[in-house]
């Protein structure tokens, strides 16, 4: 407590001064959502299985992301930085065709 005063009076701005450098600095990453579109031919086990194995869901979180595209047309898989985000995209993609299916993703940013 003593000389607190003195301390505070000698470098009035310093404070102030380090705020602003920090505000102008640190800008948090953006963070980017993969949705899963709905289509009527890629099978409810194989969206399943991406979302347990690409977005390591469980099962019931999986099974209750994918009845939910199904329903309502598309759905959040995961939300991951820009560069996981496009590589789990064109993944889910790439085995979708391999598998004959035409499963499809989108990414938005947060
Ligand atoms: N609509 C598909 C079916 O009835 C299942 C499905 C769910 C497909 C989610 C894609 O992202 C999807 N077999």
């Amino acid at each position: 407590m003593k000389g607190m005063g003195g301390k505070m009076a000698d470098q009035p701005d310093i404070d102030v001064i380090e705020k602003t450098d920090t505000d102008e600095e640190i800008k948090e990453p953006s963070m980017y959502k993969v949705i899963l579109l709905n289509d009527d031919y890629t099978p409810m086990d194989f969206v399943v299985m991406i979302l347990m194995h690409i977005f390591n869901k469980s099962g019931e979180e999986a099974t209750m992301i994918m009845l939910s595209v199904h329903k309502s047309g598309s759905g959040v898989a995961g939300v991951y930085s820009k560069d996981v985000a496009e590589t789990k995209s064109a993944l889910v993609q790439s085995l979708g065709r391999e598998a004959g299916f035409p499963l499809a993703t989108t990414i938005e940013e947060e």
